[in-house]
């Protein structure tokens, strides 16, 4: 049976826009309170997704999420009417407001992490929601989330789901950010890569100094567990705490693979090479052949990899067997990066093309092309059982590009989060978003 690997873009929610939210994230602090464009970030984001569905590729979409979250601000003690809730938050506690108002469920990386069927002991696609711990304005996430994962893979036979670890930092999770799979075909039992920046439990494994470390293992232990994995199908690595020091703040600001490959920063790991060795023979075990492309810091540093964003790329199979790199416009940018890529694509390597990206308005928050997206391996039985509505076709493309054109502010700054008419905009585009994506009621503002 034919099986694939469909990458679901978050779409830009009508709130985007830079609240210096991220300790960590260099980008999320360095742009804080510049004014953003949600019309232009929804259109880059769509703009990517038809690119990839032009090339051929399984792409879908996912949709973002009610902001201003009332229903947080209500639990943090704002009463009155929608409208006074938002104008108290804004004059007494304007950062819970702004973090309230947060588009950050577009990173759809940190949505959840997806183990295909063939992992798994139920022979089910598992889905665990991230609880987004570390951060307060991602942590109240997960519950749309989870909803709107429930409405577009809403076949009990196929697709398993479960609701997000504990709300607590011990199981900070931050979802596929932190987990990559590698198979030999799509459809085929793999070795499932959970990379981890401390333990809670365990003091043998450092943490960082400086900034926090998000993913724990006890919560990628407890991720594996659900979806029942097999012991030999998966690998954990520790983060190397030193460059989350330096804003690595996910692995994959600082890895990416696909099929067989790892492209891997020289300084990305702890204990790189016993990792590496594990990785290879648990994929031999199903038939693989793990390769690795470690990019040395001589030739790109982590300062380097952390403003370009050169690992937080899809690398995508093309039909040949060779692949494909999407990286962000600021590869190109950057003269290191972009002379390391250059030699990269004309080696004779698996990695033979590179496709550039203006996803400025994502960027400047923190998310690059694979913060973007949440991959999804499904066989065509699988595929089939999806819900049609979210996966992306010229029509689709065409109804979304004029929803933002109805609904996207083109501009957006701090204060214009305080206007209650923000509320009313974003419910109205949702529910018009529900009916395009045929999503039901998945929003606060449509089950209460
Ligand atoms: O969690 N930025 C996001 C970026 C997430 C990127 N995801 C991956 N690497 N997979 C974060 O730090 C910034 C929001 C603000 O500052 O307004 C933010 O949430």
């Amino acid at each position: 049976m034919k099986s694939y690997e469909v990458n679901f873009d978050g779409l830009v929610g009508p709130t985007h826009n830079y609240g210096g939210l991220s300790y960590g994230n260099v980008a999320s602090q360095s742009n804080s309170q510049q004014s953003s464009s949600p019309k232009e970030a929804a259109l880059q984001g769509l703009a990517k997704m038809k690119a990839l569905m032009e090339m051929g590729f399984q792409q879908g979409v996912l949709a973002p999420q009610e902001r201003p979250d009332v229903a947080a601000l209500r639990r943090l003690g704002f009463s009155g009417t929608d409208a006074q809730v938002i104008e108290r938050a804004a004059k007494e506690a304007m950062p819970l407001l702004v973090a309230s108002c947060s588009a950050s469920s577009m990173w759809v990386a940190n949505a959840a992490t997806v183990s295909p069927s063939a992992d798994t002991a139920d022979g089910r696609v598992h889905f665990t929601a991230a609880n987004l711990n570390c951060k307060y304005h991602r942590s109240i996430e997960h519950p749309t989330t989870s909803r709107v994962l429930g409405a577009m893979f809403a076949n009990q036979q196929h697709f398993a789901h479960h609701s997000a670890l504990p709300a607590v930092a011990q199981f900070g999770d931050e979802g596929a950010a932190n987990h990559t799979r590698f198979c030999r075909e799509y459809g085929e039992a793999g070795v499932e890569f959970f990379v981890f920046g401390r333990s809670a439990f365990d003091n043998r494994y450092p943490a960082p100094q400086k900034y926090p470390a998000r993913q724990t293992l006890e919560a990628s232990q407890a991720v594996a567990r659900l979806h029942g994995l097999r012991e030999d199908g998966v690998v954990y690595a520790q983060q190397n705490p030193n460059v989350i020091d330096q804003g690595v703040f996910h692995n994959d600001v600082i890895a990416v693979g696909n099929g067989e490959v790892l492209f891997y920063h020289e300084d990305a790991f702890l204990e790189t090479e016993q990792m590496l060795a594990e990785l290879e023979s648990k994929l031999a075990k199903v038939g693989g052949k793990f390769q690795s492309v470690c990019v040395p810091r001589s030739a790109v540093t982590v300062d380097d990899a952390v403003r370009s964003y050169l690992f937080n790329s899809q690398l995508l199979s093309r039909p040949d067997g060779s692949m494909l790199l999407i990286v962000p416009q600021e590869c190109q940018a950057n003269e290191r990066v972009w002379a390391y890529l250059q030699s990269l694509t004309s080696s004779g390597g698996l990695i033979r093309e590179v496709k550039v990206f203006d996803l400025k308005q994502s960027m400047q928050n923190g998310g690059g092309p694979a913060c973007l997206r949440l991959r999804v391996a499904l066989n065509e039985t699988e595929l089939a059982a999806v819900n049609p509505g979210v996966i992306m076709t010229p029509p689709l493309y065409g109804s979304l590009t004029a929803w933002v054109e109805k609904h996207y502010r083109d501009r957006l700054s701090e204060s214009d989060l305080a206007d209650p008419q923000l509320l009313l905009e974003c419910r109205t585009a949702l529910d018009e978003l529900t009916q395009i994506l045929k999503l039901g009621a998945v929003y606060p503002f449509q089950i209460n």
